[in-house]
């Protein structure tokens, strides 16, 4: 089944030039996510095992009286992609789109404004620190300098 994001538009969250989309996943679909983000455009992923539980306090079994019983951690990929705000809601949809299987424990998302990006090597921010060359920004070609 197609899933995308329900509308809840960025307009409707506080404003930035710049987003973190962080996204808890399942370990076995990252691969799949980030070469989809990759296809994409999306350059600058960063990822990390963690480890947490969700609503159902990390149960995978969802028989009545259980669910709530014991809070078990359960191994989960965090994927974090810094963009600026026109490529928040198509990095929203294919992460939903590639990571979703439908059952308990797909994962969450949260989208945090960033105040700014700054490049180490260079010192530059902004726009010209979060660009990357071969990247979305070159290949929707929308904007060049
Ligand atoms: C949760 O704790 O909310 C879960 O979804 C547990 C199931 C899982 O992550 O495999």
């Amino acid at each position: 089944p197609l899933i995308t994001a329900q509308i809840a538009p960025v307009d409707a969250i506080p404003d930035a030039e710049f987003y973190k989309v962080e996204a808890i996943l399942r370990p076995w679909r990252v691969q799949q996510v980030s070469s989809a983000l990759l296809q994409m455009g999306i350059r600058g992923v960063t990822v990390s095992d963690v480890r947490g539980f969700g609503a159902q306090g990390g149960s995978t079994e969802r028989h009545g009286g259980s669910e709530f019983s014991e809070d078990k951690l359960v191994a989960k990929v965090k994927m974090e992609i810094v963009v600026s705000k026109d490529q928040v809601e198509f990095v929203i949809d294919k992460i939903i789109e590639e990571a979703s299987t439908g059952e308990i424990g797909d994962g969450k998302i949260f989208l945090i404004p960033v105040a700014d990006v700054i490049r180490v090597r260079t010192g530059e921010r902004g726009e010209k620190a979060e660009r990357m060359t071969g990247g979305h920004a070159d290949m929707s070609a929308t904007t060049s300098t």
